[in-house]
């Protein structure tokens, strides 16, 4: 196998039916000019290029990666990796930042440790002496191994005490962890990739699992191909592979979920497809979700979604008279104004129909970074460790004792801060150090002109941890080479709860440094201690790292309690909660329809949907909700921003097969950025013939707040939506030179699928786009003479 996975991006067939074993394939890939009788070692771990988690080999030889292959036994993929997994772990052997650098005179120039943690430390001391704690943020990553999230949390939280740490899940999955929450209680993924083997339909919000959990997708496809397919429908303004593969697909317009949702909702309850045992025994809400809903009729949403009412009725009815059902919710869904509400009506619809805790019954609230679940459970992000309400004194004393400091020093007086207004408080200097670690937010944040000067400004010292230079680390006053992905040990956690265990096969390069060793190293410095000067954290490597946080979850929904090293190296996945009880691991989740909604369990509160309001703690336990799970939703509202006379389209914004976010790894991969090397914009045809815009020809694409140029690409993108991959980070060219400054009320997740745009053709192009033609990016007709078909 050389490159021929990058056109065949799922690989061959293997039809299975409901209730069957998903059969074994196994994927390799090695270098050129090696074989495996070259190969001298092969190290167990789990592909780390995207949620999926699958589970593989990495191929060493002379100390150097030379390949992978997946592992036939484990859960997740039975062997199979997709085109990412395949490649682009070659991307780690190039261009690598292998010294710390520190700005000097306005440029970065090369250090050495000593003088780069002396620098960091300085700033950090002299901060905490004149103006406190609040001084300190942390932005990290859906990345990194649990190990390090969990080591960090304790820095942040029991060493500083600042409630300023979040990761880029914001951006990513923080509707995921609230719609559970919301719903049940806590954080946790309900469902398994196992349901996909005997569901009777799959409902695909908003997600592109074709392209962004490609192996996953295989999984879907061998069930279509097989004698007894799942009726698919899908959400989403593109033609995706999906959508073509649909029994139903409906297009809505980008930012119009929560209005197709509510007239599911309402369709479900006004056709009588209610398990009203279910709901009365399980649930509480049912009357305020009827009201709400109750002139949401498929009429009504097909005028606001732009699909037919027709549609939404087959759709409405696929769900209703389907007795196994699997969802799955994504960034179309997440990256939203109403992100929350619509997600937790996809919750709805399974609590109704009773879907939830049985085999081909499920709903995957997808992450989509790797280990975006541990950066939640382990505390780095918008929750306690463990899951734990940071409005329930028990639970913060529970820390207080796990980590021998005073419970005041942990930081429960609010929720802990979301990215969005930690960049705010750095944009104004309250906050005036910021360590960022696994993320490239001068690409991935909203609205880049401001993020780059929030950035760059001298307000705000700011400490970049990465493997490579990116866009964020040319705006920073010190940046750390960081070890990646093979180079270290450690866990991490995919969207259906199954843990893996990455060991390290290869030396990092240069002075390169694992994540965990930099952060102890930076509190040893600082002399961080507990109540009785022991020093925190109290451990130095990944296993006792693991140890510590092992005993942090137990007895909380992500116990891992029941895993170590040695059985995560025999077994590959295991799913939490694993425990002396379930030494194997919990395939599902609420099979008895107890939820984590006690009052001494829960993690939140809740909140009002519609507006973010808390519901509080005397109003919550007034209600009694006692393990029962909890019906809400909101009434629709439009986006922030509709188009109007000058900004008459819609952009929305996503990924392609090829390319991971910021592409620091697939960009270096020969065969990924072969296959997707430089920026597009998607119109429709119909939009493309008003604006006189022909294939490949060069448009600017304009919102307020800025503008970009590249090639279009005339795909199936629905008529009036403009999309944008937003992998390609020069500022000529990112997506997010265009999106807005707004969130969820209740995630606080960033609306980066919706903005007004316009777009003008400015030059013809010099061929076709260089947009994908295997994917949802393709042509909406095959192009003579260019090569690329
Ligand atoms: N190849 C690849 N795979 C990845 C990643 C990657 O960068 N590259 N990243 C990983 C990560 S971190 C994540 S979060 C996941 C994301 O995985 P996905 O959520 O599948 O990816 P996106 O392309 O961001 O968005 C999914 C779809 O949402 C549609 N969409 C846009 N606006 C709307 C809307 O308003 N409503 C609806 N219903 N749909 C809409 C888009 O057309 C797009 O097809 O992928 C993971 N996997
Ligand atoms: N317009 C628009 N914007 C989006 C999205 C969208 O759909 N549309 N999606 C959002 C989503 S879902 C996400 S997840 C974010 C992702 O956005 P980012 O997190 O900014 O994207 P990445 O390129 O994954 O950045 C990760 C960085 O961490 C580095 N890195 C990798 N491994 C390690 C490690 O072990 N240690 C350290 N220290 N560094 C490491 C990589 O080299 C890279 O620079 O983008 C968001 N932005
Ligand atoms: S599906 Fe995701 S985890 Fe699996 S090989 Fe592809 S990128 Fe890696
Ligand atoms: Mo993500």
């Amino acid at each position: 196998m050389s490159s021929e996975r990058v056109v065949d991006i799922w690989g061959p067939r293997t039809p299975f039916t409901s209730g069957t074993s998903w059969p074994r394939r196994v994927d390799q890939y090695l270098a050129d000019g090696v074989t495996e009788a070259d190969v001298e070692e092969w190290v167990r771990g789990a592909c780390l290029l995207c949620s999926n988690g699958c589970g593989l080999e990495v191929a060493v030889k002379d100390g150097q990666m030379v390949g992978v292959r997946g592992r036939a036994e484990d859960r997740v993929n039975h062997g199979r990796l997709g085109p990412k997994g395949l490649y682009g772990w070659q991307g780690q052997q190039h261009d690598r930042l292998t010294t710390p650098l520190i700005r000097e005179g306005g440029r970065l120039v090369e250090t050495d440790w000593e003088t780069a943690m002396a620098a960091v430390v300085e700033r950090s001391r002299s901060l905490l002496e004149t103006k406190g704690p609040l001084s300190h943020a942390f932005y990290t990553s859906g990345q990194l191994m649990v190990e390090e999230y969990y080591t960090l949390c304790v820095i942040g939280k029991a060493g500083i005490g600042t409630p300023h740490m979040d990761g880029n899940t914001r951006l990513c999955t923080a509707t995921a962890a609230s719609a559970f929450q919301e719903s049940f209680g806590s954080d946790g993924q309900p469902g398994s990739y196992t349901d996909v083997d005997s569901c009777d339909a799959l409902f695909l919000f908003g997600h592109n699992v074709a392209e962004t959990q490609s192996v996953l997708w295989t999984r879907m496809l061998d069930r279509l191909d097989a004698a007894d397919p799942p009726r698919l429908v899908c959400v989403d303004p593109r033609r995706t592979k999906v959508a073509e593969r649909a029994t139903v697909h409906l297009p809505v317009r980008n930012g119009t979920n929560l209005a197709l949702m509510n007239a599911l909702v309402h369709e479900l309850i006004a056709r009588g497809w209610v398990n009203e045992d279910y709901v009365r025994a399980h649930t509480v809400g049912f009357d305020a979700l009827d009201r709400l809903t109750r002139d949401a009729t498929p009429e009504w949403a097909a005028e606001i979604c732009g699909v037919p009412a027709r549609d939404i009725r087959a759709a409405a009815e696929i769900f209703g008279t389907g007795e196994r059902v699997v969802s799955t919710c994504s960034m179309g869904f997440y990256q939203s104004h109403q992100a929350t509400a619509a997600s937790c009506q996809v919750n709805n619809l399974h609590l109704l129909r009773g879907m939830l805790g049985r085999p081909g019954a499920g709903i995957l609230q997808m992450n989509g970074q790797p280990s975006a679940e541990n950066n939640r459970e382990a505390g780095c992000g918008p929750a306690l460790p463990g899951f734990r309400n940071w409005d329930n004194p028990d639970h913060v004393r529970e820390l207080a004792d796990l980590w021998n400091v005073d419970p005041l020093v942990i930081p429960h007086w609010s929720a802990p801060t979301d990215a969005n207004a930690i960049l705010r408080f750095a944009e104004q200097g309250s906050i005036g150090f910021l360590w960022i670690a696994g993320t490239n937010p001068a690409v991935s944040q909203t609205d880049l002109a401001r993020t780059r000067r929030i950035l760059s400004g001298d307000q705000c010292f700011v400490v970049v941890s990465d493997g490579y230079r990116t866009e964020t680390t040319e705006l920073a006053d010190v940046v750390l080479p960081a070890a990646l992905w093979a180079e270290k040990t450690g866990t991490f956690t995919n969207v259906d709860r199954t843990v893996h265990l990455q060991e390290k096969a290869v030396e990092p390069p240069g002075q390169a440094r694992g994540d965990q060793a930099i952060w102890t190293d930076y509190a040893r410095r600082m002399g961080f201690a507990d109540k009785d000067g022991h020093p925190l954290p109290a451990w130095d490597t990944p296993e006792q790292a693991f140890e510590a946080w092992k005993a942090a979850s137990a007895g909380r929904p992500c116990d891992y309690s029941g895993l170590t090293y040695r059985k995560l190296h025999d077994v590959g996945g295991v799913q939490w909660p694993c425990t002396r009880d379930a030494p194997d691991g919990t395939e599902r989740l609420f099979t008895d329809g107890v939820f984590n909604t006690a009052d001494e369990r829960c993690e939140t509160y809740g909140h009002h949907l519609a507006t973010g309001a808390p519901v509080g703690e005397t109003a919550y336990r007034a209600r009694r909700v006692d393990g029962r799970a909890i019906l809400k939703t909101a009434a629709y509202d439009h986006p922030y921003e509709v188009p109007d006379e000058t900004y008459p389209l819609r952009l929305t914004t996503g990924r392609t097969v090829y390319h991971w976010h910021t592409r620091t790894k697939t960009k270096r991969s020969r065969q990924l950025n072969e296959a997707a090397p430089a920026m597009w914009v998607e119109v429709s045809q119909p939009d493309a013939q008003r604006l006189g815009i022909a294939e490949g020809d060069v448009v600017r694409v304009t919102s307020r707040r800025g503008s970009i140029e590249a090639p279009a690409r005339i795909s199936h993108v629905r008529e009036g939506v403009v999309f944008a991959p937003w992998h390609y980070g020069d500022p000529e060219t990112a997506a997010n030179e265009l999106t807005l400054n707004g969130w969820d009320p209740v995630s606080k997740q960033p609306e980066l699928k919706v903005a007004a745009v316009s777009v003008t053709r400015i030059r013809p192009g010099d061929g076709p786009a260089p947009a994908p033609t295997t994917t949802a990016s393709a042509p909406v007709r095959p192009f003579a003479d260019t090569g690329r078909e």
